[in-house]
């Protein structure tokens, strides 16, 4: 099923959505004080970039920079497009479960100010990107889990729910037959959604959101809503998010590392790939058996992406164009 997905992804390469817009040059500050061009290459802000194929979730976030919004809404309400779509089998409602049976979320937001927050371990509350957005906003803390994060969201309004579909109910029945639990799961078993948006105003935010690896072990919590593992955003420099096994993108600090290697002068397209080599080059890496993904973009509106293994896709809006963009990947055959 999953790979019929990655399939059709892949087919739907480069096929742009026309939503009209102008391009406009890339520009910069030069010492002197004059305004230079210092990319030939057109650029356009807004721009949003998301992980994996999500095109309603990309233009739900242009949708709001277009109209003038800050890059905040827009990544907190493109995530929310993928957390209510129930056919989306690893986000918000519909999320497989635990091994246990819970559907248990984790997800974070980070602000053009280095402001972030994050809640781990969440249950029965769709919209896990917007309880974090809250405990940003609302709390002195930027992590809230379990228990204290249900609590948390439902004293700010939100509606306890289901999260369990009878789809995903049935999946794990299947799986709990044999009951392998193997975290070193297929290649294929991501999509978390992450997504970084630029507003108009040139200001950088980004949020993730996931319900983690399918039938993880009970409160196992992976890089999603660690804040420099699978979000990191520098409003001077850029933002990235991950994708893949968690415990491997912690292990090596991934969404801050790109935006530091984006720092010290790499593309965004050059930072994602040495990320990805700082795992697989690690001594007796297990790469062959599980994904990572990044996405990154720079204050420029250069973007890159780029995968362990084939099949990783990143959605992007700039201009008029809301399209998939295969990843360029570490293992070819
Ligand atoms: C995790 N990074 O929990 C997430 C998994 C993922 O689509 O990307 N799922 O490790």
């Amino acid at each position: 099923m999953r790979r019929r997905n990655f399939l059709k992804n892949a087919s739907l390469t480069g096929v742009g959505l026309a939503v009209g817009n102008s391009l406009k040059g890339c520009q910069d500050i030069s010492p002197d004080g004059k305004k230079v061009v210092v990319s030939d290459k057109k650029t356009a802000l807004p721009l949003v970039i998301a992980t994996w194929h999500v095109i309603d979730a990309t233009a739900r976030a242009m949708e709001i920079l277009q109209a003038g919004g800050t890059a905040l809404d827009a990544v907190e309400q493109g995530c929310m497009v993928e957390e209510a779509n129930e056919k989306g089998q690893s986000v918000g409602k519909g999320g497989l479960p635990d091994r246990d049976g819970n559907v248990t979320l984790d997800a974070c937001i980070m602000d053009k100010h280095g402001n972030c927050g994050s809640v781990v371990y969440l249950k029965n509350i769709t919209h896990a990107v917007s309880v974090a957005r809250k405990v940003m906003e609302d709390t002195p803390h930027v992590m809230l889990a379990g228990e204290g994060a249900k609590n948390f969201a439902l004293k700010k309004g939100f509606q306890p729910e289901s999260l369990l579909t009878e789809a995903s109910k049935e999946a794990w029945e299947k799986w709990k037959v044999e009951a392998q639990y193997n975290p070193i799961i297929n290649i294929e078993n991501h999509d978390t959604i992450g997504m970084l948006a630029i507003d108009k105003n040139g200001d950088i935010s980004g949020a993730c959101t996931t319900s983690g690896l399918a039938y993880k072990m009970a409160g196992r919590v992976g890089d999603s809503p660690i804040i420099g593992s699978g979000l990191f955003v520098d409003n001077e420099i850029g933002a990235a998010v991950a994708t893949g096994l968690g415990e491997e993108v912690v292990k090596t600090v991934g969404s801050f590392l790109v935006v530091e290697l984006m720092r010290q002068g790499k593309t965004p397209q050059e930072a994602c790939e040495e990320a990805i080599k700082r795992i697989v080059q690690k001594p007796n890496s297990d790469f062959n058996n599980f994904q990572v993904g990044y996405i990154a973009v720079n204050k420029h509106g250069d973007t890159g992406s780029y995968s362990i293994h084939q099949w990783f896709s990143m959605t992007k809006y700039q201009g008029s164009v809301n399209q998939q963009i295969q990843s360029d990947y570490f293992k070819k055959a």
